[in-house]
């Protein structure tokens, strides 16, 4: 018997913006806290967060507990994490640094069972958690596990056309961060500026021609409102660490008139 697992893959078709939290703090009891705030779900971050696998064993149980979506930016994009991930029950990976087609397939691969890959079977934890027998959990695993590339290289900005046509592929994800240092050749961040906008436009293009997801780690509101306006529709919208630094900033300034 299935149970009610949150269908991310619907849920992001609506089109609808979908805001989520970014966790670096390697904790199960933050996690279920972040789970409950006022987000659409919770994305793990393995790369430059704190979080690493055993951690994130515990904390994407307690996001499922809360009902929300786990989602999980990977260390790398390699054959093995995905299908980790998913086997954990994480509804979503997030691959850093795909510069090429050649990189995208690898990412499909190791994230879906044939025909659209090879991942390899042993999903118990999310199988067992979503309520559904072996060939229940087989039939539904590729619709269930979504997998974006990270678009965040001049290379993979160069390739993001053939990036984005890669069967099985559900969404491209942009790192502003890394591409605006690769765009500007190490000069600085600057997540809003002309060039990278311009960047990501053609992101947003090639994933709207693909029928994918356009992705990008916003951060703060002005960011975010200037990525939706582009046509990014799922983004990180808030890091643990900023929320406790906002909370405190913002407590402080109310006693402090
Ligand atoms: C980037 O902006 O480069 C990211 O990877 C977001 O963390
Ligand atoms: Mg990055």
């Amino acid at each position: 018997m299935a149970s009610a697992q949150f269908d991310l893959r619907t849920r992001l078709a609506s089109g609808e913006p979908f805001l989520f939290s970014w966790m670096t703090v390697p904790s199960p009891l933050l996690a279920g806290q972040v789970a409950r705030l006022p987000f659409d779900g919770v994305c793990l971050d393995m790369q430059h967060g704190m979080i690493g696998f055993p951690d994130a064993v515990g904390m994407i149980a307690a996001i499922n507990a809360a009902a929300r979506p786990a989602l999980v930016r990977s260390l790398w994009n390699d054959a093995a994490t995905p299908g980790q991930c998913f086997d954990a029950g994480a509804k979503c990976v997030i691959a850093p640094m795909v510069n090429t087609r050649a990189q995208a397939e690898l990412l499909v691969r190791a994230a879906k069972y044939p025909p659209m890959g090879s991942r390899s079977w042993g999903g118990y934890t999310a199988q067992q958690a979503a309520g559904l027998t072996p060939a229940e959990y087989l039939r539904e695993a590729n619709r269930m596990s979504m997998v974006f590339a990270m678009v965040e290289t001049a290379e993979a900005l160069e390739n993001v056309e053939a990036i984005a046509a890669t069967p099985g592929l559900d969404g491209l994800f942009v790192g502003p961060s890394d591409l605006s240092i690769a765009l500007s050749k190490g000069a600085g961040i600057d997540k809003t500026g002309k060039e990278t906008l311009a960047a990501m436009q053609k992101v947003a293009a090639a994933a709207k021609k693909n029928g994918l997801v356009a992705g990008a780690f916003g951060g703060s509101a002005e960011v975010i409102k200037s990525y939706l306006g582009l046509g990014f529709t799922f983004i990180a919208a808030a890091v643990d660490v900023d929320l406790m630094q906002w909370g405190a900033a913002e407590l402080n300034r109310a006693l402090r008139v």
